[in-house]
């Protein structure tokens, strides 16, 4: 089923000039961005897309930690992307993402992780609605989408 997942390179992703390396593999992957935009999240916005992690020892740090710079918040699209994007970006420790993942290919640390995909698409449709109006959600097509799915 063709999906869409909301994507945030975190500020260690702009800080370390990841960003071409990561989009370049979804990219190649053949999933097509639908949104993108560099911001600041205010800390109000991050603590409300951070919710589920209120009151956790770590909390604090990663609403210090995601809100210290720009990051870039995308939407991206494709067969079954959620858990694709996930399985790409690897286990939330990168220690234990495995090579060939985003977090295991570039990352050391769960504080310094790079990079966050919704995890269902319950997650997918609030993160979505948290950081993009409709006018920024292009729908649109591709002419190679047939060489991509049958
Ligand atoms: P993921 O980002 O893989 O979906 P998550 O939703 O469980 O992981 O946690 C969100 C972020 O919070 C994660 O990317 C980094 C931080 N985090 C999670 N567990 C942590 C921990 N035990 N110590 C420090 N930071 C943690
Ligand atoms: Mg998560």
């Amino acid at each position: 089923m063709i999906e869409r997942t909301f994507v945030m390179l975190k500020p260690d992703a702009i800080q370390r000039g990841l960003i071409g390396a990561i989009i370049s593999r979804l990219e190649a992957r053949g999933f097509k961005p639908v949104a993108m935009k560099l911001m600041r999240i205010p800390r109000e916005l991050a603590e409300r897309h951070y919710a589920e992690h209120k009151g956790k020892s770590f909390f604090p740090g990663l609403i210090d930690y995601i809100t210290s710079g720009p990051v870039l918040c995308m939407v991206w699209e494709g067969e079954n992307i959620i858990t694709v994007l996930r399985t790409m970006m690897g286990k939330t420790n990168p220690q234990d993402a495995a090579p060939g993942t985003i977090r295991g290919d570039f990352a050391q640390q769960t504080g310094r992780n790079l990079i966050h995909g919704s995890d269902s698409p319950e997650s997918a449709k609030r993160e979505i609605a948290l950081f993009f109006n409709d006018y920024e959600l292009q729908d649109y097509k591709k002419t190679i989408d047939p060489w991509l799915y049958e």
